[in-house]
């Protein structure tokens, strides 16, 4: 029969790959740190032991189930070469849990914590380590890694750019850029992804929690701050709400408390990033020239592409992010209407994504020589300011974003998941082309977690392929496959991140896939829950126009929303 024992309880394999998958489906959670169901098998950390009858101690991730099999998942020996395992991890590793960023959602700590370990037997390694301080969006802290290599395999497996490798040898090992570089100095996009699955705290976010504390007590200062989509359905899990509960109303709430002057919503630049990136695609439609039309939102994928698609740069969207085209507009025309210098105006944002640090400080995003956006916080940043205020997020009581860059609608809110933008500008394509509002404005094709998912829509007699594309290995084999002739889209949306913004590496800690799902239905819940749906319907975003850009694609509007790119 098709069975194995586990702990004496008969357990039926189904298709299983590993041992680890067995006794999870039966409710025995198996430590581990380098097993993750997304990247490649690897087996080094032999956290996840377990003692199999006749065989002895064996790594349950890298051993498949055979019928007949008994296996042991907490007898005396297993408990034992775990207690040594950690022991030897934590001998080598930094003890300095409590000023630590990962203090609290590090695997080891938690592990320490549930086996037990009181006393450490092995010296405490006494050299240390340079930290890595040169990019923009992280820090990587030598003095943390355990080795497990999950940092090396999401950079090269899942995105495609493999900066990340083991140097050195022996006792000597570390994860490093190759060469020992810094990781500003090697071609790292600032996903963030590598932290995101690192199980302790060698690499984390960029702590500038200090500098908005200082803009929010600098009496100089008109502190603005904007939200963005994929914020609104993951801070909650900082505070124990479940993935993908709406939290809009508490965040805005939130903010006002800690001390901004104005809160905005990032999805009113994302409507107005809708109607010019539309604009433009039709007029390529029409001259044939500059296809496929990539999307440009993303930060990490606009790096990626200058490094590795030089071929392809004039196909990118001109269009500057959301997050860029809103501080524009405050540095550029909101300020004059508060009688303000940009200088005047502190620009936050709260992001779900690393590589927005980064974005923000590019020289050209600039309105008379003052950066349009000053300062970027991750969602684990803001969560981290809303505890360290004392603010009970569960009880606040909720807000509405502030005008006027507070009216959203659907559109603008479903870019935080992976193909919503493309949907966005579907359910505007269509209606700019004919003069007609389309019917069926869910177009389900782009939504989910494939790995591309395509859409084929007419519009107005002329088939229109959409491609949608997350994580940049899967950006990196259509590249290809365009280059080679055997992909022929109109339009392509790119999102860096597995899931899209929703699964940004500034996002509360979670790297399975069922928190994005949930995650990603809050985003499309959000979306339903509109009454306005379709970017090119926001009143606000209209009058931005009339007063400020008078039509899409206009001079003012490139003047302001759109950029160039370099390699
Ligand atoms: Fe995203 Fe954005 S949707 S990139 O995922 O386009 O970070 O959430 O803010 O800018 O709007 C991130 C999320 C944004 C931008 C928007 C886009
Ligand atoms: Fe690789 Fe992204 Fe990490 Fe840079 S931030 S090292 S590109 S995974």
């Amino acid at each position: 029969k098709n069975t194995v024992l586990i702990d004496g309880q008969v357990v039926e394999i189904n298709g299983e790959k590993n041992i680890l998958e067995l006794t999870r489906k039966i409710g025995i959670e198996i430590p581990t740190f380098c097993y993750h169901s997304e990247l490649s098998l690897y087996g080094a950390c032999r956290m996840c032991v377990v003692e199999v009858e006749g065989r002895g101690i064996m790594a349950s991730c890298s051993t498949p189930p055979t019928p007949g099999m008994k296996i042991l998942t907490n007898s005396p020996r297993v408990q034992r070469v775990r207690r040594t395992v950690l022991e030897l991890l934590l001998a080598n590793h930094d003890r300095e849990c409590t000023t630590c960023d990962r203090n609290g959602s590090c695997k080891l700590q938690d592990l320490a914590n549930r086996f037990g370990v009181k006393k450490i037997r092995f010296g405490e390694r006494d050299v240390k380590l340079p930290l890595d301080r040169s990019s923009r969006s992280l820090v990587r802290d030598p003095n943390k890694c355990i080795l497990c290599g999950d940092c090396v395999r999401m950079c090269a497996e899942v995105q495609g750019i493999g900066v990340l490798d083991f140097v050195g040898r022996g006792s000597k090992t570390v994860v490093a850029p190759a060469f020992k570089k810094n990781l500003a100095e090697v071609e790292c996009v600032n996903c963030g992804q590598c932290g995101a699955v690192c199980p302790t705290g060698a690499i984390v976010v960029k702590d500038e929690t200090d500098r908005a504390w200082a803009a929010i007590n600098d009496p100089t200062k008109t502190v603005v701050v904007q939200v963005a989509p994929a914020v609104r359905v993951a801070l909650g899990e900082e505070f124990g709400l479940p993935p993908g509960e709406i939290v809009t109303g508490k965040i805005v709430a939130a903010l006002k408390r800690l001390g901004f002057d104005k809160v905005f919503d990032t999805s009113i630049a994302a409507d107005l990033t809708v109607i010019e990136e539309t604009n433009e695609f039709i007029k390529r439609l029409g001259s044939g020239e500059r296809l496929p039309q990539f999307t440009s939102c993303c930060p990490g994928w606009v790096k990626f592409a200058e490094h590795n698609g030089a071929d392809f740069l004039k196909n990118l969207s001109s269009c500057r992010s959301p997050q860029q085209m809103f501080g524009s507009l405050v540095k550029k025309y909101w300020a004059k209407d508060l009688g303000k210098k940009p200088e005047e105006i502190f620009v936050v944002s709260i992001m779900p994504c690393t590589a927005k640090k980064y974005e923000a400080a590019l020289p050209h995003f600039t309105t008379e020589g003052v950066a349009d956006v000053d300062l970027v916080l991750t969602t684990q940043e803001l969560a981290r300011m809303i505890r360290e205020a004392g603010l009970v997020f569960d009880r606040l009581d909720v807000e509405s974003f502030d005008t006027p860059f507070g009216f959203t609608t659907g559109a603008g809110v479903i870019f935080g998941a992976t193909g919503g933008v493309a949907e966005a500008v579907l359910r505007a394509a269509h209606e700019f082309v004919t003069g007609q509002p389309i019917e069926q404005i869910n177009f389900e094709a782009v939504r989910g977690f494939a790995d591309r998912k395509e859409a084929t829509v007419e519009l107005d007699g002329q088939e229109i392929k959409v491609a949608v594309v997350h994580g940049l290995g899967n950006a990196k084999k259509l590249l290809a496959e365009i280059r080679e002739g055997k992909a022929d889209y109109h339009l392509i949306e790119v999102m860096a991140c597995p899931g899209g913004c929703i699964g940004g590496a500034g996002q509360p800690i979670a790297s399975d896939r069922e928190t994005k799902r949930q995650r990603a239905k809050g985003i499309y819940n959000a979306d339903k829950l509109s009454q306005i749906r379709k970017a090119q319907d926001n009143p606000m975003v209209a009058k931005f126009y009339e007063r400020w850009l008078k039509e899409p694609n206009s001079s003012a509007a490139h003047e302001a929303l759109h950029t160039t790119y370099t390699n």
